[in-house]
């Protein structure tokens, strides 16, 4: 089964929007392996954003994600890499459809809520990333037998 890396940044813990966005993505029907409340060490952040190193934001970007402690989160479910970056909305929230969760908690690119992984590269590497092998919970939920 596919898995997600999805991370509440500082504004939406700092805004109380935690259990929010879990409940989105626990309605929609996909499944909690992994979570933790955690300050980003720089170096982890720098790692993390790596692909951005060059951009002119960079500096801003790691200062903004380790400002204050985030909710970082592994999601497990069919297609869940593409379907929660559609429930995400678009990087600038400015873009992003009303009902996705960037449309509807956040104002500019630089707060913009949420991180969630591109693709099934970036999925697996933000997860080693961020957690170990043995913080990765298999359980069986009956439920699924009423999702799949
Ligand atoms: P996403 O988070 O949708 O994957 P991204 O990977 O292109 O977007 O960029 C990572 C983060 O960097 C993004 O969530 C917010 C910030 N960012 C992106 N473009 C920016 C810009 N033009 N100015 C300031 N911050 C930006
Ligand atoms: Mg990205």
């Amino acid at each position: 089964m596919e898995r997600t890396f999805l991370m509440v940044k500082p504004d939406g813990v700092q805004r109380n929007l935690i259990g929010e966005i879990v409940s989105r993505f626990e309605k929609k029907g996909f499944q909690l392996v992994g979570a933790k409340l955690m300050h980003i060490p720089t170096e982890l952040a720098e790692q993390h954003y790596g692909e951005h190193k060059e951009r002119p934001f960079f500096g801003e970007l790691v200062d903004f994600i380790t400002s204050g402690p985030v909710f970082a989160m592994v999601w497990e479910g069919e297609n869940v890499i593409a379907t929660a970056r559609q429930m995400m909305g678009s990087t600038n929230p400015k873009d992003a459809a009303p009902g996705t969760i960037r449309g509807d908690f956040g104002l500019t690119v630089g707060k913009n809520v949420i991180h969630g992984s591109d693709s099934p590269a970036s999925a697996a590497r933000e997860i080693g990333l961020f957690f170990k092998e043995d913080e990765l919970v298999e359980y069986k939920k009956l439920v699924n037998e009423w999702i799949y």
